[in-house]
């Protein structure tokens, strides 16, 4: 869409004024790829504007001279582009997503729950101290992968220890295709460390623990303190759980970055190829096991056996491996079966209310 394009919307709406609002809109994150998805002509009665918070009573959404607060609906997450109706918010069309982050909602209500939408870069931060941990690395990158999003590990309080080659070395052995950084979060170093993502119009996240640093590491890109921060505990460096909120902040001259709250429990559901794609090295051995259902345990000819006994694969990260394989097929079975349900639910209700109907009408 071009500003012509918006100028013709309104006759009284200048060139100047539409490329004014196409900028707005750019900052938010607006591209092409949402831009094909509307046509002009409906562009004036339902402008497009973005969710930037999420808040229990409802949306907080930005666009070009829009700045609301709409009801809260179960199909939106922060980070999504909707077009606007303003005379009936609910009826707001959400537009397709180019990634999409979401997990099992912890309890046991067996639901996806949506954390984010249109990421392009997933900071997945961790700390060199206790909260350090492979397997959450792993579980948070398979996240992203399987979100079409391109993970990047954090490690934050590189100032706390004296070998951070080591800790750079681990975090590294978790896919050789994502790129590790180290740093000290607050003060001057992330804006430079982490300008190859932080790009205008990109829009990044910070995941990982309570107490890693993921508001620090916001307040640094935004050069400021505004978000509140809080020490971890001492003796185990687990955080207090200070940021509550989803929220998008918006950097100024530079990227949107979303500051999440600590996790308290990653469960992976339907996120098999963001596994795979995690786990390339075992994936790839798996395919060279001289059996097709090789359970890689005492079978001839099995690649991956082969590769932990010659010391190219680490045992553990097999374990991890199998793990999370056997949590992501029970989650996403029991998601399943409660879809079906849903639906099952869905339908009997819609009977009943029928039912009633013709039974009024008699
Ligand atoms: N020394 C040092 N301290 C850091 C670093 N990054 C964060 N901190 C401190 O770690 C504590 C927790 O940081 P936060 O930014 O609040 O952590 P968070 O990830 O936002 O935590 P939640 O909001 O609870 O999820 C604060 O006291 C920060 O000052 C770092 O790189 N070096
Ligand atoms: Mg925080
Ligand atoms: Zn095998």
């Amino acid at each position: 869409m071009d500003p012509e394009d918006f100028a013709r919307l309104h006759s009284s709406a200048s060139a100047e004024s539409a490329s004014r609002d196409l900028a707005t809109l750019a900052a938010l994150g607006w591209e092409p790829f949402f831009a094909r998805q509307i046509s002009v002509e409906t562009l004036s009665d339902t402008p497009p504007a973005r969710v930037v918070a999420v808040h229990r009573s409802g949306l907080q959404i930005l666009g070009a001279g829009i700045d609301a607060i709409i009801p809260p609906r179960a199909d939106a997450t922060v980070g999504d582009w909707l077009l606007l109706d303003r005379d009936q918010t609910r009826a707001s069309c959400l537009l397709f997503r180019k990634s999409l982050i979401k997990r099992r909602a912890p309890g046991t209500n067996r639901q996806a729950q949506l954390i984010a939408a249109n990421i392009d870069t997933a900071f997945v931060v961790t700390s060199c101290n206790q909260d350090f941990n492979l397997a959450r690395l792993e579980r948070y990158v398979a996240l992203a992968l399987e979100a079409k999003i391109a993970p990047v590990i954090v490690l934050t309080k590189a100032d706390l220890v004296t070998d951070l080659p080591s800790w750079i070395d681990a975090a590294r052995t978790v896919s050789d295709r994502i790129p590790v950084v180290a740093l000290d979060a607050r003060g001057g170093e992330p804006p430079e460390v982490l300008s190859p993502w932080c790009k205008p119009g990109q829009t990044v996240a910070f995941l990982g623990s309570s107490g890693v640093g993921k508001s620090t590491l916001t307040n640094a890109l935004a050069g400021t303190d505004a978000i509140a921060t809080q020490g971890i505990r001492e003796d185990d460096a687990k955080g207090r759980h200070t940021t509550t909120r989803r929220e998008l902040h918006l950097i100024p001259g530079g990227c949107l970055v979303l500051d999440t709250p600590g996790m308290r429990e990653l469960q992976l559901a339907d996120a098999a190829s963001g596994i795979a794609e995690t786990f390339e090295d075992i994936q790839t051995l798996s395919a060279q096991c001289r059996f097709g259902n090789c359970q890689h345990e005492s079978e001839p000819g099995c690649a991956i056996r082969d590769a932990i006994e010659h010391g190219r694969i680490d045992s553990a990260r097999l374990l991890r491996w199998r793990k999370l394989m056997a949590e992501d097929a029970f989650n996403s079975a029991s998601l399943a079966e409660r879809r079906t349900k849903d639906r099952a639910f869905g339908k009997m209700v819609r009977r009943v209310m029928k039912d009633a109907k013709s039974r009024r009408r008699s």
